[in-house]
């Protein structure tokens, strides 16, 4: 069978690339405690791939604060949140890229296809920086530019215009729902790394499965 073409793959970061979902918790949990408000780790997973504004509202609504505040004090709120998560990024290192994710990188460059990154995090290039993998990226989508949070197809959308690729002919690598969402939304074929996920295309459980020649299988077959 003939291979179809890939224009690109856009990856997702945190959950895909490295694990700070862990520390965006660590982060929330700092400022929820300061607000008298309990969050626990199964709390944490609705946050990931919501932006960092959207994501206080949730954690506000989940102690019944949501109106205690105006917007310069939920501004101040979420700034003091990113100061704790920037300390904890200081500890990131290479080693931090999770399994499977740089050989999965080399076999696509390897075809000569360009790779995007599709995260809602504004410091997704602090991330990239410490993890030495900006020039693995030809085209990083600006989440300050991005309006709509995932599950809004708008940020995988951006990154394919970014690349010059037609989405119907991308890959987007997602570990959040809301993801998945955003990659069917915008007509890419939707790669999940998590078992629970719904909606998706292909499905791994963990990233050290993503084996780029089972990946272009299945898409060939789609
Ligand atoms: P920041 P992704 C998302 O990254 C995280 O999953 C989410 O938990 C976080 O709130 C969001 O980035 C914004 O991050 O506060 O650094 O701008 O999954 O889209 O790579
Ligand atoms: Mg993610």
């Amino acid at each position: 069978m003939e291979n179809k073409r890939i224009e690109a793959v856009v990856f997702d970061l945190d959950g895909v690339i490295t694990d700070t979902a862990h520390f965006h918790y660590l982060a929330w949990k700092q400022l929820a405690q300061e607000l008298d408000i309990v969050i626990d780790e199964a709390f944490n997973e609705r946050l990931k791939g919501v932006s960092r504004m959207d994501s206080l509202e949730l954690i506000l609504q989940e102690g019944n604060r949501q109106n205690d505040f105006n917007q310069a004090e939920k501004e101040e709120m979420a700034a003091k949140k990113n100061a704790h998560y920037c300390e904890f990024l200081k500890e990131l290192t290479p080693d931090d890229v999770l399994p499977g994710i740089p050989e999965l990188i080399a076999a696509i460059q390897e075809e000569g296809i360009p790779i995007g990154l599709a995260s809602v995090s504004k410091n997704a290039g602090t991330v990239l920086k410490a993890l030495r993998l900006e020039e693995a990226f030809d085209y990083c989508a600006d989440a300050a530019k991005i309006r709509k949070s995932k599950p809004d197809p708008e940020i995988f959308l951006t990154a394919c215009g970014g690349l010059g690729a037609d989405p119907s002919r991308s890959i987007g690598i997602e570990d959040a729902q809301a993801g998945i969402e955003a990659i069917k939304g915008s007509g890419m074929f939707a790669v999940g790394v998590g078992e629970s996920l719904t909606k998706t295309d292909y499905k791994v459980a963990a990233t050290a499965e993503l084996n780029w020649e089972k990946m272009k299988a299945v898409y060939n077959r789609y």
